[in-house]
């Protein structure tokens, strides 16, 4: 298949709510398999699809069997991902500040004027479709795939892969949110399901969440990093967020990138840090209005900067809630060395 060939149709069809439906030229060769899948009722998007052990809605899917077919990384490539909402943006905003450091000087760089998911594209998403051309002036691509069905010549060519997970019960929260300000295209956010609090909820339990299950999301790229430190660096949004200076340094000499001293002596890091920070990016004009192209539905840029604080799950989960997230999260981490121990600023 040709990338360049590739043409949405993002209007909704008429017979049926799916939101988004592609060119069928351009994916027809994946129909036979995705209407052979399982499916059930999504969130925002009407139908997740099961491939692989993880839920995806058409679009992403789409674009993960195209780049599993086409897609050839450089060897250089450095992959940042995450399950959403563990904080994709602002690793995608602290790695391209990182990695183009040395190419502006801090009143022009880009992500003042450009969105963090518009600096750093997504594989499934943007690249995949042929959304946007591959920026090739970073090594940087974002992800939400799970590892186990990230391309095979990601894997083969040993590319770098920062991975960002978050405590369960924040990113549920934040999802949660993310989908209440979603429509799908075509349909007037007005006009769209209201998306229930509770139902959501029971289907993320039952690991029924974009790219989800979330546990075994996050423990596909956990055991990948334990298997394979150099390639895999697996980071905390709770960490970030409490030692970021910490942090983006060990980014920063992660992916060939090292701070020298005179650059740690004139504040290089606490600037990047400053820059990237939820209360700068999220004052940002290009951040707070219009609206993120190259999704299945409509989202506005200010979605995806809604509070940034560790522990707002307090705010919306009963304790019934707490105690089966728990529970769900205790059960499926046991043994495998992964824990949150978080302190909360919400
Ligand atoms: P995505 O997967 O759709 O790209 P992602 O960026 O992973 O979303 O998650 C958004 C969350 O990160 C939001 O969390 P909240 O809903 O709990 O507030 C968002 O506020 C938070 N976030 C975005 N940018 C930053 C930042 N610079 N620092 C800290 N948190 C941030």
């Amino acid at each position: 298949m040709d990338y360049s060939s590739s043409k949405m149709n993002l209007s909704p069809k008429s017979n049926e709510k799916e939101e988004y439906s592609s060119d069928p030229k351009v994916f027809e060769e994946y129909k036979p398999l995705i209407s052979s899948l399982p499916r059930r009722k999504g969130w925002v998007l009407n139908q997740f699809y099961h491939y692989q052990g993880f839920w995806h809605n058409l679009f992403y899917l789409e674009g993960l069997l195209s780049a599993q077919e086409h897609f050839k990384p450089q060897p250089n490539d450095i992959f940042l991902s995450s399950v959403p909402k563990s904080g994709t943006t602002w690793l995608k905003a602290l790695s391209f500040a990182i990695v183009t450091r040395s190419s502006f000087d801090a009143s022009k760089n880009p992500l003042l004027t450009t969105t963090p998911h518009e600096c750093v594209h997504s594989l499934e998403g943007d690249l995949a479709h042929n959304l946007f051309h591959r920026n090739l002036d970073t090594p940087l691509i974002g992800t939400h795939v799970p590892y186990t069905s990230l391309p095979k010549p990601v894997i083969d060519y040993g590319c770098k892969i920062i991975y960002i997970c978050r405590e369960p019960k924040d990113a549920f929260v934040s999802l949660w949110h993310f989908c209440c300000k979603a429509s799908p295209k075509g349909v007037e956010l007005s006009a769209r399901e209201d998306l229930d609090f509770e139902e959501a909820f029971k289907l993320f339990c039952e690991g029924i969440s974009v790219f989800g299950p979330y546990w075994d999301h996050v423990l596909g790229y956990w055991r990948a990093s334990l298997e394979f430190p150099d390639r895999i660096l697996f980071l905390k949004y709770e960490n970030l967020k409490n030692e970021p200076v910490f942090y983006v340094k060990e980014m920063a000499k992660f992916m060939g990138y090292p701070f020298s001293l005179e650059e740690e002596t004139k504040g290089m890091i606490e600037n990047i840090v400053d820059l990237c920070s939820f209360e700068n990016l999220s004052k940002l004009e290009v951040n707070k209005s219009g609206w993120l192209h190259g999704r299945p539905y409509l989202i506005e840029k200010n979605a995806f900067f809604r509070k940034g604080v560790i522990g707002d799950w307090k705010n919306y989960l009963k304790p019934m809630m707490v105690a089966r997230l728990d529970e769900i999260t205790e059960r499926k981490f046991r043994s495998s060395g992964l824990t949150f121990n978080v302190s909360s600023d919400a």
